[in-house]
């Protein structure tokens, strides 16, 4: 399997179909593999995280000359694989070669379009049709998406950015002064810096690690820490006097996990334990958790809204606070929503949208990103917990004792760096298929 598996990584990397019974065997394999796989996978960093793709694949292999090869880099891949492109039969057979070539290399999960109706509607049946002549292909394709997960769950992502592989001139000149921290930086295709945001400092610390008896204690009248500008006191976790500010999450090593999921949060979804619980091995449902899961967008509004997609559920800054708060979050990281700059941080960076298809069908003039999560060194520390999962949750209340209402979870956000990219130059890419097989006259 691993010799037909690299040959047909070789065919489909120069953009050619494989054969139809490769495409069989290929698709068996890769359930095989898939049906291992939980509803969340688990998945350590480093890690590079992607968004929709959509059948561009000359794009999709100018992601790979900016993010790294498969092996050399890990990917994870949050769906919207197929449709719109013209070659969402060789960017989605590529990723599911390289998926059985290398399972513990790249994550695939599930997006709203790898169903069989929408397919049917955006393209990917036509497609299939168009280049092979049957719906076999397109049958074969569908019956994997019933086995992607829906979910993935990022774990040992370092606080800061890691000083990038290839350091060049221009990267050393830049580096902060060593007391600072970068949270998050954007670098270009070729790697040069565009922007860096430095983790903010919170003058209460070293004050707070002295106190020894409850998270509810005011800071000494002394201290004076102000309100960061992008962080109002009204958007603080569940903290309501004003004088808690200096109490907020501080930044250290420990790091909370990353929810990645194609489009966001249910209201039928309390914990990321509750989405291990769903048959997925099913066509997407119009309603329901797994349906909201693919479907929902953020947006800025108070609690759940309705969704003008007409599937899924709009949910607002208190919906993604909660739920990083209860499932030990640092972050949710989603794709599933066009924006012109290839990545959006929301609701004081507590969710991230990453699209990773530039000029959107090939019309839409924006940029694509990637997000790379850094490993902070600990993968080897981490407690299996009673449900099988990793143990994230680290206290920092100010007394150090578990639960209570008043501690606050220690949940510094990974260190974070965007890789933006455009089209692919259109030297690269052959014209739309346009060869029609015989039976397209018919
Ligand atoms: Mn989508």
């Amino acid at each position: 399997m691993i010799n037909v598996c690299c040959r047909a990584i070789a065919q489909l990397r120069a953009c050619r179909p494989i054969p139809e019974p490769q495409v069989r065997e290929l698709c068996y394999k890769a359930r095989e593999i898939l049906i291992e796989e939980g509803n969340v996978v688990s998945v350590h960093a480093p890690v590079t995280i992607c968004g929709d793709i959509h059948g561009q694949f000359h794009d999709l292999m100018e992601l790979f000359r900016v993010g790294g090869d498969v092996p050399d880099t890990n990917y994870l891949f949050m769906g919207d694989f197929v449709d719109r492109g013209f070659y969402s039969l060789e960017s989605f057979l590529l990723l599911l070669c390289l998926k059985v070539r290398y399972p513990d290399r790249i994550t695939l999960i599930r997006g709203n379009h790898e169903s069989r109706q929408i397919t049917t509607v955006y393209g990917f049946y036509d497609e299939c049709i168009r280049k092979y002549g049957s719906a076999n292909v397109w049958r074969y394709c569908c019956e994997v998406f019933d086995y992607l997960a829906l979910g993935a769950l990022v774990l040992g992502a370092t606080t800061d950015v890691p000083p990038a592989a290839s350091d060049n001139e221009n990267t050393q000149s830049t580096l902060p002064p060593e007391d600072e921290e970068v949270e998050s930086e954007v670098l270009n295709a070729n790697g040069d810096i565009l922007s860096k945001t430095l983790r903010r400092r919170f003058a209460g610390l070293s004050m707070m690690s002295h106190h020894t008896n409850s998270s509810r204690i005011s800071p000494a009248p002394d201290v004076d820490v102000p309100s960061p500008p992008d962080h109002p006191a009204s958007s603080l976790p569940l903290q309501s006097s004003p004088s808690s500010q200096s109490l907020f999450t501080p930044p250290t090593s420990t790091t909370g996990a990353v929810l990645c999921v194609h489009g966001g949060l249910s209201p039928l979804i309390e914990t990321v334990d509750k989405i291990r619980l769903i048959d997925r091995k099913q066509e997407v449902p119009h309603e329901g958790a797994m349906c909201d899961l693919l479907w929902s967008d953020p947006d800025e509004i108070e609690g759940w809204g309705l969704s003008p997609r007409g599937a899924g559920f709009l949910f607002g800054a208190d919906i993604v606070r909660h739920f990083n708060h209860n499932n030990d979050l640092s972050l949710v990281a989603r794709a599933h929503q066009l924006v012109m700059e290839g990545y959006k941080e929301m609701f004081d960076k507590t969710i991230v949208t990453v699209w990773s298809a530039p000029n959107y069908c090939y019309r839409c003039g924006n940029v694509a990103a990637i997000l790379e999560l850094g490993e902070d060194g600990s993968n080897g520390g981490c407690i299996a917990r009673a449900n099988g999962d990793q143990g994230r949750r680290e206290p920092v209340g100010t007394d150090g004792s578990e639960g209570g209402s008043g501690v606050l979870w220690n949940l510094a956000s990974p260190g974070r760096r965007y890789r933006v990219f455009e089209a692919a130059p259109q030297g690269t890419r052959g014209m739309p298929a346009k060869k029609p097989v015989g039976e397209y006259f018919l």
